[in-house]
């Protein structure tokens, strides 16, 4: 488990940014980032060994001025030093969760917040910035680019993923679902059988959905996420009132998700496969229906992840975007 869901954030984000590529924008880090700052996010420091620890902490008088940090009171401790050059420069490693912290090496870790330690590194001219999880999905920050997090303005985002819900981390994913809501093909089925049974059994629960309503469940087996909402999409008829449902879809659904205290949420293309939406007619619902719901919640900051699990829904995208 992660320190504190702040943490959890920033571990997801930082997975994304690695699931989505080489030009997979770096915002939803920052702003995970700069949110956990906000918050006193705690994070996972590894110091030198306990033997040193303890002496350190039975007599601090003694210990050298230096490469020590005072943590609430005078109890100087020493980080370990990663990627150490020859001329001394080194990095920090610093760990969002107790699996990440798993993935290495063992070591003695004390709990810090990021704010905290990122002020504390001016005094080290040595150090040039930190690795976030340096076992895995690291994610190197120096000193220059903590100054640009330090100042990054928090705000909703959307990023543009090639891939399906499934393949991210993120708090809830969106199933394009039937009114039904007892599963189905396409990403309906897909979720389902992530999911497990209980998720089944869950449903059942809800009584159905309206067409562009959405209901929450938990995401039981899908490790990595904590919600599914569930939204219908219309069966397109090419009537005005498709693009009212398949709006209302995507409002419900970061209602849903801001109700429940999300900061991110994947989308799939919901009416695009079996429901026969025309992929550039529902890129523009979906984008339109976002930004709206973004300039109507200004205090919330969301990840939006669009998965487009086809290249063609992503070329959709990328036209309207143009
Ligand atoms: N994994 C991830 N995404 C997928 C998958 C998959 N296996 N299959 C399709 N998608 P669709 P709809 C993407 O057809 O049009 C179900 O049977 C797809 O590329 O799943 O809203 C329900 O039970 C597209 O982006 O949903 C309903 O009866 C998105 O998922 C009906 O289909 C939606 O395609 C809903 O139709």
């Amino acid at each position: 488990m992660a320190l504190d869901r702040y943490a959890t954030a920033v571990e997801r984000t930082i997975f994304n940014w690695y699931f989505g590529g080489e030009n997979a924008p770096v915002e939803p880090v920052f702003n995970t980032l700069q949110m956990g700052i906000r918050h006193g996010m705690q994070v996972y420091v590894p110091i030198e060994t306990p033997d040193v620890l303890a002496r350190m902490l039975g007599d601090p008088e003694k210990l050298k001025a230096g490469d020590t940090y005072t943590c609430g009171q005078e109890v100087p401790i020493r980080f370990r030093h990663i990627a150490e050059d020859p001329e001394g420069n080194y990095l920090i490693p610093v760990f969002t969760s107790q699996e990440e912290l798993d993935k290495g090496e063992s070591s003695s870790v004390i709990n810090q917040t990021f704010g905290d330690l990122i002020k504390a590194l001016d005094r080290w001219p040595q150090c040039q910035g930190l690795v976030i999880n340096p076992w895995d999905k690291r994610m190197i920050l120096t000193k220059e680019s903590l100054e640009v997090v330090k100042r990054h303005v928090p705000k909703s985002h959307i990023s543009f993923v090639r891939g399906s819900v499934l393949d991210l981390h993120v708090d809830a994913i969106v199933n394009a679902a039937n009114k039904s809501l007892l599963g189905g093909g396409g990403v309906d089925g897909a979720i389902h059988r992530a999911a497990g049974k209980e998720l089944l059994q869950e449903c059942r629960k809800l009584n159905g959905c309206e067409t562009g309503e959405a209901k929450i469940t938990g995401a039981y087996a899908i490790r990595d996420v904590d919600h599914i909402i569930h939204t219908v999409g219309p069966v397109y008829s090419g009537k005005n009132r498709d693009a009212d449902l398949l709006s209302a879809c995507y409002w419900n659904s970061l209602e849903a998700a801001r109700q429940n205290g999300c900061g991110s949420i994947a989308f799939p293309g919901i009416s695009t496969g079996v429901y026969g939406y025309p992929l550039d007619e529902a890129a523009v619902v979906a984008l339109r229906t976002i930004v709206r719901w973004f300039e109507a919640h200004k205090e919330t900051v969301m990840n939006v992840y669009l998965c487009c699990f086809k290249d063609a829904e992503y070329e959709a995208f990328m036209r309207l975007l143009q």
